[in-house]
């Protein structure tokens, strides 16, 4: 069925216009004035507000087995409560169970997320290393999925050290595909973990205090360092602080393709929450890296602006507060995980784009189309144009609303931006060219979401490489040419 969005300000990540959006089949098929109307196509009335490419939250957690439980929102409630948000699309963390093959665990996430309303895709977890696993990173590849993750923390469950980090990293390179990194250095966290408990400091505040800063900036570090010696981009998840911040300013200033990606969770939330009298308070808080103090809140939003950042993510990881409880007398058994799929483009909004502190079009940057171009799904998805997916938000910016655990729709029974009232919001979200939210309300079909593939990055990392080799040889590239020079 056709359909038009009529009236709106367009808002792309290099420029905003007036234009209508004429939509047929799940697709853009034209964005202009006075366009011709096909027949008994449908008119949505944008009143002058904006129009948005749909946002894409790249790092959530549904029904991931974790800690000794597992997240309960389900690919379901997720891609439906997205919606509401104004988030389109998901990319889903897709983790091997204990040798599992990384492509039977994508069987497995395939086959969960055939229920899911709207558009997702996956990164796939290398947690061992083998020549197996370098044979079914390949498989991956040849499947749509061009990003592995690798968790440098979690001791003893999903930890991987420098080995697994180079050889997938060196593999990565190989297949064109794009490492992530949990950067948390696991190791110490550990240690400081049982200092922690040896003291008897058991409640939630010594969550943060056995992840700070330094725990993470060391990882990352670490990564940034491993990427440049193997040649391959680096994406690191949940960048919370100002070292991790200034360590990829650093890197991306050294030539390096290094990405980074603040949560709005870590952009909105500070410290504080931790030392909250109420234990299920601090305990819905409890995610990692923890939330920090206000002057890493800064670097964050001064990332954004600085494109030294670029993309904000939510790494939704829902656990109810009965879950919460398997921590009650031990913070380090607290499920870690906090949700935020359906207020990321809410509150990014508010605090961001009310405040000045971003404008309209780093809006659509950084929830969608910076996401889309590192994954290599743009121009298919991340903007308005004749050609992508009909992934649209009319966004209201004088639409007001109080976020609560009572209205939401996810499958929370908290909400860690309770409370929180923000100016503009989805007045209508369409899905591949349905209308899936409008009038605060959900209309959504299980089983309409789509895998959506994304290919290799090859050509690109290939002409990056021959780059470098040109004009600054990789330490091992130099010591071949010093053995060459006569
Ligand atoms: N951090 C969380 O808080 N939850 C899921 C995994 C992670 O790294
Ligand atoms: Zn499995
Ligand atoms: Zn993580
Ligand atoms: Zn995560």
């Amino acid at each position: 069925m056709s359909l038009v969005v009529r009236g709106g300000i367009v808002v792309n990540a290099d420029r905003r216009f007036e234009a209508d959006v004429l939509v047929d089949a799940g697709k853009i098929v034209a964005v202009g004035q006075n366009l011709p109307m096909p027949t008994g196509s449908e008119t949505i009335d944008a009143g002058g507000a904006f129009v948005l490419p749909g946002g894409i939250d790249p790092h959530t957690h549904m029904e991931m087995p974790f800690m000794g439980t597992t997240a309960i929102e389900d690919f379901e409630s997720g891609t439906a409560c997205m919606l509401a948000g104004g988030t389109t699309m998901l990319v889903d963390m897709c983790l091997p169970a204990s040798q599992e093959s990384l492509t039977d665990a994508l069987d497995h996430w395939l086959d969960m997320a055939r229920k899911a309303v709207a558009d997702y895709s996956f990164h796939v977890a290398v947690t061992w290393w083998s020549d197996r696993v370098a044979q079914q990173m390949a498989a991956c590849v040849d499947r749509g999925i061009n990003s592995f993750k690798h968790f440098m923390a979690y001791k003893g469950a999903l930890m991987v050290d420098d080995e697994v980090l180079f050889q997938s990293f060196s593999r990565c390179r190989e297949l064109g595909a794009l490492p992530l990194v949990h950067a948390e250095n696991g190791e110490a966290v550990f240690r400081m973990q049982t200092q922690l408990l040896a003291q008897g400091i058991t409640g939630p505040e010594g969550h943060a205090l056995s992840r700070p800063p330094e725990v993470e900036a060391e990882a990352a570090t670490r990564a940034i360092m491993l990427a440049k010696l193997t040649g391959v981009p680096l994406y690191i998840v949940h960048t919370s602080c100002r070292q991790v911040h200034e360590a990829i300013a650093r890197a991306r200033a050294d030539g390096q393709r290094v990405y980074g990606e603040p949560l709005i969770q870590h952009l909105t939330l500070d410290e504080s929450v931790y030392r909250d009298v109420d234990w299920s308070f601090a305990a819905a808080r409890v995610m990692s890296p923890p939330f920090r103090s206000k002057d890493h809140q800064k670097s964050l939003w001064d990332g954004l602006l600085a494109g030294s950042l670029q993309v904000v993510a939510t790494d939704h990881c829902a656990f109810t507060i009965e879950q919460k409880k398997l921590g009650l007398d031990n913070f380090t058994r607290i499920p870690n995980g906090t949700g935020g799929l359906e207020e990321r483009m809410p509150v990014l909004w508010d605090q961001g784009v009310n405040t000045g502190r971003l404008t309209p079009e780093e809006f659509v940057a950084t929830t969608s189309t910076n996401i889309a171009r590192i994954l290599n799904i743009y121009p298919r998805k991340g903007v308005i144009a004749a050609g992508a997916d009909a992934d649209i938000v009319v966004w209201d910016p004088a639409a007001t609303k109080t976020i609560s655990s009572s209205t939401h729709h996810s499958k929370l029974d908290v909400n860690v931006f309770e409370g929180m009232e923000v100016k503009g919001y989805p007045a209508v979200t369409l899905s591949n060219g349905r209308i899936v939210w409008r009038n605060g309300s959900l209309d959504v079909e299980r089983g309409r979401g789509h895998f959506v593939e994304r290919p290799p990055m090859a050509p690109a990392f290939i002409a990056q490489a021959l780059r470098n080799d040109q004009t600054r040889p990789s330490p091992v590239q130099r010591q071949v040419n010093l053995q060459q020079t006569p």
